[in-house]
């Protein structure tokens, strides 16, 4: 029998309206970004390299607050050859460059965020506190792999929260969740959520856009898959923190402070 193998090079055309309202507001939901089968593929393989490669064994009440939130497996399309077809699809990258607005974009690293039953909520962040890049023209991809509800933990976002850089230098943590709560209502930022998702439903959101996301309170586990874009031509900058420093020498090969960013590690993708 021919092995099902889903078109994920066919490309996806944005319009115009969305990628306005993605600028202005720093996040997005695309629907139906992959079909039914098409996910059921993926996530078979990344379902899979979760269970081998999660090192998590903490019981639940054992964990701080940012290992209650999920189970975070980096970078699995160094390990299985399917989710690499998933990670490098360029669909995903497609609509990461018209979001962006660039001719080119390369993966800084995939993840898989699995919320486990009785996981405990995402506290507040911007995401590019953890990142040493000079450009904010970054973007995440968030897909669930089975179709969710806000009971399971779906993203929310302050809109148009990305404007203005770095805002406030916090870990994921209760201190980030507090003080970007604080900063939000102050700022008047509207927090925007979809009420579900299905399978293959995607959200994407700059790397300064606050969002969180609530705990799962359902007895099955949110699946999902993330990939996180750079516009090409992005540059090391100097660590501003002890993460930073990490992801330069765990997402970039050590790149030095200056080079531009172009490592194995992040090839261009779409
Ligand atoms: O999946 C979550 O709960 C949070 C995800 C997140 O913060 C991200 O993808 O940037």
């Amino acid at each position: 029998m021919k092995k099902y193998l889903p078109h994920t090079d066919e490309s996806m055309e944005i319009n115009a309206a969305d990628i306005k309202s993605f600028r202005n507001n720093g996040h997005i939901l695309i629907p139906g970004v992959m079909e039914r089968d098409e996910v059921e593929f993926f996530r078979n393989a990344i379902v899979k390299a979760v269970s081998i490669y999660n090192t998590e064994k903490r019981k639940m009440e054992e964990r701080d607050t940012y290992g209650k939130a999920f189970l975070q497996i980096m970078n699995l399309w160094r390990v299985d050859e399917t989710v690499k077809e998933f990670v490098f699809s360029k669909r995903l990258a497609g609509i990461a460059a018209q979001l962006l607005g660039v001719e080119k974009v390369r993966l800084y690293h995939d993840q898989a965020l699995f919320k486990e039953p009785g996981g405990g909520p995402t506290p507040w962040h911007q995401d590019q506190y953890y990142w040493p890049i000079d450009t904010s023209n970054t973007v995440t991809m968030w897909m669930p792999l089975i179709d969710i509800n806000q009971e399971m933990g779906i993203m929310a976002f302050a809109s148009g929260s990305h404007t203005k850089g770095s805002v406030l230098e916090y870990e994921i943590s209760d201190k980030s969740e507090m003080e970007f709560d604080h900063y939000i209502k102050d700022k008047g930022y509207a927090v925007r959520s979809a009420s579900a998702m299905h399978a293959g439903d995607t959200t994407w959101h700059y790397g300064f856009t606050i969002h969180n996301a609530p705990g799962n309170k359902s007895p099955v586990i949110r699946e999902v898959m993330t990939i996180i874009y750079i516009a090409d031509g992005a540059k090391v900058v100097t660590p501003k923190n002890v993460y930073q420093e990490n992801d330069r020498r765990s997402w970039l090969q050590s790149a030095p402070v200056g080079a531009v960013i172009d490592s194995s590690l992040n090839p261009i993708l779409g």
